[in-house]
């Protein structure tokens, strides 16, 4: 099926638009309304679990907000729990491993799995979602970084200090790279079965890329992450790479693989551009608490966001971390209403006869 919109997979690949496209980190989420009263009625591993209500909120922020993508609503946690980890969401706390990985045993029992059977209701709310669509916007596919998915599994939860995962690489890093292995090679074959499925693009989320120091980072995220691309089965289905964090490293990361490179707003784009050269695409970088600010603000601010990009291009507009549950949707309407429109300028026209 044709797409009618395709400016995210024409600026992934640096290809001219006559605008910049934008979508939104976590755009399907609690911060509609639309998506709590449906959420209010179902949890949320039934939500990811039921390719129906699936695509019915993947779909909500193209209806409700006009964005150029729709990315499938799952989420990064159900690679581990496909290879056998116990995933519980507790309201207000967030997912929960209930046994994270300790020793080589858990390792040991965790499965490689097979996505077309064990992540089976990914593929489906896929599927329905571009029959849903029927080509008006490209369908993001997505997985967490192997780096980002190990922190989860040692961890359990979200953590500040990161203190297990931390003992794990530097007191048995043997276990950590062969965990890693298995993780990378687990969420190649997840990110082949998105695409099979008729994902147009794929991301890979590196969410706790920035906790580690510069040389950890090359040796137990990095490096997984050039492999994970290299073993993506696609065609020309580009891959963003979101490494969180990491402002240091643009030269190693522009060869890293990906199409896209996705930035935090802790950086300028002007600089990012100037490092990466022509070699990749740049995705971002809004601070997403900006939204909490009124339309002028915000708007000013998106402004400076393009303008630090520059003419021309490979920008795909976004905000530098995923949106805030208590923003108001209208404040989004309108970030992506400006950028639609005042993107225009920092691209070449196409000459009318
Ligand atoms: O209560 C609810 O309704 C559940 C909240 C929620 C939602 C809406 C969670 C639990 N996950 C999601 C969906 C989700 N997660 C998407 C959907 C598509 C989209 O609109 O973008 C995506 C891409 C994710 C990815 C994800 N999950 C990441 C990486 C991106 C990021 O924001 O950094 C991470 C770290 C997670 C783990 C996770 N899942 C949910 C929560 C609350 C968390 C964070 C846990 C923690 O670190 O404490």
């Amino acid at each position: 099926m044709k797409l009618q919109n395709d400016l995210i997979i024409k600026a992934c690949k640096r290809l001219p638009t006559d605008r910049t496209p934008i979508w939104i980190m976590r755009q399907a989420g609690r911060y509609l309304p639309e998506y709590r009263a449906i959420r209010k009625k179902h949890d949320f591993l039934t939500m990811c679990k039921s390719p129906e209500l699936a695509a019915e909120v993947t779909i909500q922020p193209v209806d409700i907000i006009g964005v150029d993508a729709a990315i499938i609503f799952s989420d990064i946690l159900v690679i581990p729990e496909a290879m056998g980890m116990n995933l519980e969401i507790n309201e207000g706390r967030g997912p929960v491993f209930t046994s994270p990985i300790k020793s080589r045993s858990d390792l040991n029992k965790l499965t490689d799995p097979d996505p077309s059977k064990d992540l089976k209701f990914v593929m489906d709310a896929i599927a329905l979602t571009k029959k849903e669509l029927n080509g008006r916007v490209p369908v993001i596919g997505f997985a967490g970084a192997p780096w980002t998915i190990l922190t989860y599994m040692v961890e359990g939860q979200g953590s500040k200090s990161f203190s297990k995962v931390k003992k794990l690489i530097y007191g048995n890093p043997k276990l950590a790279h062969n965990i890693l292995d298995k993780i990378t090679s687990a969420t190649a074959a997840y990110l082949s079965a998105q695409i099979e499925a008729g994902a147009n693009l794929v991301q890979i989320f590196d969410t706790w890329a920035g906790i580690l120091s510069p040389r950890d980072y090359q040796v137990f995220a990095l490096r997984y992450v050039e492999q994970l691309i290299a073993n993506i089965k696609r065609k020309d289905e580009p891959v963003i790479y979101f490494p969180k964090g990491v402002h240091y490293l643009m030269h190693e990361l522009k060869e890293c693989g990906a199409d896209a490179i996705s930035v935090d707003w802790t950086l300028e784009l002007e600089k990012v551009r100037r490092k990466m050269g022509d070699k990749v695409a740049i995705q971002g970088n809004l601070d997403p608490t900006v939204l909490y600010a009124d339309p002028p603000f915000i708007k000013r601010e998106a402004r400076k966001v393009m303008e630090s990009f520059g003419k021309g291009d490979g920008h795909i507009f976004n905000l530098g971390h995923g949106i805030l549950p208590d923003i108001n949707p209208e404040n989004l309407k309108e970030l992506v209403k400006y950028v639609k429109e005042s993107s225009k300028k920092f691209h070449k026209q196409k000459m009318g006869h």
